[in-house]
């Protein structure tokens, strides 16, 4: 580094730990012509709970210094309508809201909710959900959870090590690159089609719902819909016929696992077959579909028996 950074950047700690003297309980604003490296919000720093940034232009953190950047903690709140933030590390029970801007390599520790304008590269350490905006090069590690409610991930969810990822609506506009040890649980929602195409041994995929149809021509698309009816549309999926890592579980009824009201949809219509007034089409999870409700079907739905449900 260069000297003169050095010098800047001593500096500019120095006028970082020198603002929470003057800082009241009113909102902080940072605007057009604001240049920091570092700005943290948090209790500590500002010398009161739960204080609020609001942003409307503005420049934080640096391009070429990765620990540069905006901190939130506690139970603050970071408003973002206008500026940039290089490098936005977010922990505890903070809240960023993101209506304009740009935010660029988001890092999420502890469990986050985001509602985002446009954000790109997102490491998730811990916990995130996604309720909207948009995102690029959406990243998991460790043991993270993350769940889409909305939004468009448009570029890669990559889930790492032994993370999971929950789909219940939203986009994926350009799929999820599955790795190592990581599940994903899909519900609902869109998954676009990816180049690689490919989930390896070690990761899982589990697909809720009922009404699978799946076409291993062209590029490979699962539609069919969620427990709670929301459509679910895969493409680039692997062959679930042939890999037993991808699993299409047979939930009939919204409540997200294979239990004793699945069994009783499944008993209405059993031993019916197409044209029946009991007959029920979704039932007819057999490999091949057949038209007729038996204990082929059951054997499907007692593989799966309790996925899902939690203790
Ligand atoms: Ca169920
Ligand atoms: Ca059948």
């Amino acid at each position: 580094m260069k000297c003169a950074s050095l010098i800047m950047l001593t500096f500019l700690v120095t006028i970082i730990l020198l603002y929470p003297s003057a800082a009241t309980a009113q909102d902080f604003i940072i605007k057009d012509g604001d240049i920091y490296l570092f700005f943290a919000v948090s209790e500590s720093v500002f010398g009161f709970p739960t204080p609020r940034v609001d942003m409307t232009g503005g420049h934080v953190g640096n391009e070429d210094f990765p620990g540069s950047g905006m901190f939130t903690y506690d139970s603050s709140t970071l408003n973002v309508s206008g500026g940039t933030i290089d490098y936005l590390h977010t922990y505890n029970s903070s809240t960023v809201n993101i209506s304009g801007g740009l935010v660029s390599h988001y890092s999420c520790w502890d469990t986050q909710t985001i509602s985002s304008h446009n954000c790109s590269t997102i490491n998730v350490y811990d916990g995130a959900s996604l309720r909207g905006g948009s995102f690029h090069h959406f990243t998991l590690y460790d043991s993270s959870t993350v769940n889409v409610y909305g939004g468009d991930v448009v570029l890669f969810l990559m889930p790492y090590d032994s993370s999971t990822v929950n789909i219940y609506d939203g986009k994926c506009s350009f799929g999820i690159i599955h790795h190592d040890y990581s599940t994903t649980n899909v519900y609902g929602g869109y998954i676009d089609f990816y180049t690689d195409g490919n989930v390896p041994a070690t990761a899982t995929v589990n697909i809720y719902g009922y009404g699978f149809n799946y076409n291993p021509q062209w590029i490979s698309k699962l539609t069919g819909f969620g427990p709670d009816g929301t459509a679910i549309t895969y493409w680039g999926l692997p062959d679930p016929s042939t890999h037993p890592n991808i699993n299409l579980i047979p939930d009939f009824v919204l409540d997200r696992g294979v239990d004793m009201a699945d069994f009783a949809v499944l008993a209405f219509a059993w031993r019916s077959q197409k044209g029946d007034v009991n007959w029920n089409r979704y039932c007819d999870i057999s490999d091949p579909n057949d038209d007729v409700i038996d204990e082929r079907d059951l054997d499907i739905l007692t593989k799966y028996w309790l996925a899902g449900v939690s203790n």
